[in-house]
């Protein structure tokens, strides 16, 4: 929360309601809170005039030519670009400077929006969510310009040096407290879009040697049970065009990440925090902001649960979301996490007797449930079809392999916070 308030008198409410708004919105933009006292709406209000406030700020100049000419005279120089690139508009000024780089270019862990198409050559996938991994997928760059990035997002602790010896870190963010709380590097504060135009002005087309691509994703074939990435594969390739994509997949999403390609600035969404419940009215919220245009929501079974109400709101209000639930019967990502920690058989982490297909119609949604990997192709494409010819929610319960991998392939190094 960015502020929480509550005006001590009456005739200042209207002013509380403004500052909330406003500052709100300024960057980097966040919920704020103000608390009405009750018989406050009765009271006669100072009438006001409505105020702008342009909360854009320019980051230093000066700091920003020297990461320019650090980043120009790097022998293998890196970007990562975080959720909020897309946000400030920077999605396009992001790949002029991966271009004058010549570098590789990562997503944040865990990213919320995606900022980089992933299908341009340049593009590595996103970073691991742990630190060895992470510092080490980063060795060998000695110059990684991060661009509204938390350093970084970890889940499991996994001990190790954030960077490798010899690896300068450059944050440019818009974030005050983002930039004072980051463990390593030099923080440039100010508009995140601004700074990318600016270092592309400063910064030259580079002669290096373009970095490898990254190896093209498996096309799995079908199998029953369902495997996870077939079940995804079978989702991404029956979107229609120009679909707003909503996942909270959990323990899919490396397999949402290497069988979608996300290639449309603002196109898709996640949880920024890893708080689950955002999937599903996330998705509702982007059918109603966008008329007219296809909405899918890729989530696991028990993330479903924690906003399943959104479904009756899709109904309620017409909005033709497709939602693909992927139902392994439990807290997939939790058991992997169990697993890792050496603590398996962690009890709670099942969900049995879920009839999600009985719910959803419930509140008002057409839904079915498929268990054959033949008949999911089919279902994606009746699902898309149907929520857009009848304008309502579409639900289909995928029955997916309730076998998880480990984290990271390993048990957690045996460390004392391992
Ligand atoms: C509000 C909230 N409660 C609990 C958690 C802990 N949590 C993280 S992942 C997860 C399970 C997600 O299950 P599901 O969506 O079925 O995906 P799966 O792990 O099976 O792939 C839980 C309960 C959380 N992140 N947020």
């Amino acid at each position: 929360m960015k502020w929480s308030h509550e005006p001590a008198r009456a005739e200042d409410v209207p002013g509380a309601i403004e500052r909330t708004y406003h500052l709100a919105m300024s960057p980097p933009r966040g919920p704020v809170f103000v608390s009405i006292p009750m018989d406050d709406w009765e009271k006669a209000a100072i009438p006001r005039l409505a105020r702008h406030v342009l909360s854009r700020s320019q980051p230093d100049h000066d700091a920003l030519a020297e990461a320019a000419a650090v980043l120009t005279e790097a022998t293998s120089p890196a970007l990562v670009v975080g959720g909020a690139v897309d946000r400030a508009g920077g999605w396009d000024a992001a790949v002029e400077l991966a271009e004058r780089l010549n570098g590789p270019v990562w997503e944040a862990p865990a990213m919320e929006r995606a900022s980089f198409p992933q299908d341009h050559p340049l593009y590595q996938g996103a970073l691991p969510l742990a630190i060895k991994p992470l510092g080490e997928r980063l060795r060998g760059c000695d110059v990684v310009l991060v661009v509204r990035v938390p350093i970084f997002r970890y889940y499991p602790h996994i001990p190790g040096e954030y960077l490798a010896e010899g690896t300068r870190l450059i944050q440019i963010t818009d974030d005050p407290d983002e930039a004072a709380r980051a463990p390593v590097g030099t923080s440039i504060v100010g508009d995140v879009a601004s700074a990318l135009r600016i270092l592309n002005a400063l910064v030259p087309h580079a002669n290096r040697a373009k970095p490898e691509a990254r190896p093209a994703p498996r096309a799995p074939h079908p199998s029953d049970p369902i495997s996870i990435d077939f079940a995804m594969h079978a989702i991404a390739n029956t979107l229609p065009a120009g679909t707003t994509i909503v996942e909270e997949s959990a323990s899919s999403r490396a397999a949402f990440y290497d069988q979608f390609c996300i290639s449309r600035p603002a196109s898709y969404f996640a949880t920024a925090s890893g708080g689950l419940g955002f999937a599903l009215p996330g998705a509702v919220g982007a059918g109603l902001a966008r008329p007219g245009t296809p909405v899918a929501c890729i989530v696991g079974d028990g993330s479903a649960m924690f906003g399943i109400q959104a479904i009756w709101s899709a109904a309620q209000y017409d909005v033709p979301v497709a939602f693909f639930v992927l139902n392994n019967g439990g807290y997939g990502i939790l058991k992997a996490f169990a697993a890792f920690q050496r603590t398996p058989g962690v009890p709670g982490l099942d969900l049995p007797g879920l009839d999600i297909v009985t719910i959803a119609r419930g509140m008002g949604a057409r839904a079915e449930r498929i268990v054959a990997a033949a008949e999911l192709p089919g279902a994606c494409q009746r699902a898309f079809h149907e929520a857009s010819t009848r304008r309502c929610p579409v639900l289909i319960d995928i029955a997916v392999d309730p076998e998880v991998g480990m984290l990271f392939g390993e048990p957690a190094p045996d460390t004392e916070c391992g």
